[in-house]
């Protein structure tokens, strides 16, 4: 299912007697981007709420490799929630999303996969100023 706010991706799960494997690669159908980085957040406490910010360039994969969590996402007008609760199951954000990571699972492993290395300043982590960036980019596409 694909709209602007989540592009929910469904992975090829090459299983045979011994078990499966989801193999992700650069530049395929659901990694459309060149992977620079890779990040797991494991250990989290099932009350934590993670995330918190939109970025401003950062294209990201999201799979939960193990148990699952909720991820909120709010595109300054609209918001949703998805719950990645299997391996095959992976989530495209890009673009201003602001996004919150939350009700994870206690043996929760979220694998990320990202266009480019860490840079705090491709954060925007205050809500406020969020919405007033997303209102400026939708004027300049007005105007
Ligand atoms: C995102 C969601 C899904 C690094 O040093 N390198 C890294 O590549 C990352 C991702 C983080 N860090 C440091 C920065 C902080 O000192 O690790 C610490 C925890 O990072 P943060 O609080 O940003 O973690 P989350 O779980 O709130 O957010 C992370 C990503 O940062 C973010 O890009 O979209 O996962």
């Amino acid at each position: 299912m694909m709209n602007t706010l989540t592009k929910e991706l469904q992975f090829t799960v090459r299983g045979d007697e011994r078990g499966s494997l989801v193999a992700l690669e650069s530049l395929c159908e659901q990694v459309p981007f060149e992977i620079k980085r890779v990040y797991y957040i494991f250990g989290t406490d099932p009350e934590a709420v993670r995330g918190k910010h939109a970025h401003h360039k950062l294209k990201q994969v999201l799979v939960c490799v193990s148990g699952a969590c909720d991820i909120r996402m709010d595109d300054g007008k609209e918001r949703k929630t998805v719950r990645l609760d299997h391996p095959a199951k992976g989530l495209y954000i890009e673009g201003l999303i602001y996004h919150e990571m939350l009700n994870f699972s206690r043996d929760c492993v979220l694998l990320v996969l990202a266009d480019a290395p860490y840079y705090e300043k491709d954060y925007i982590r205050d809500y406020n100023k969020y919405l007033e960036i997303v209102k400026e980019k939708a004027n300049e596409r007005t105007n």
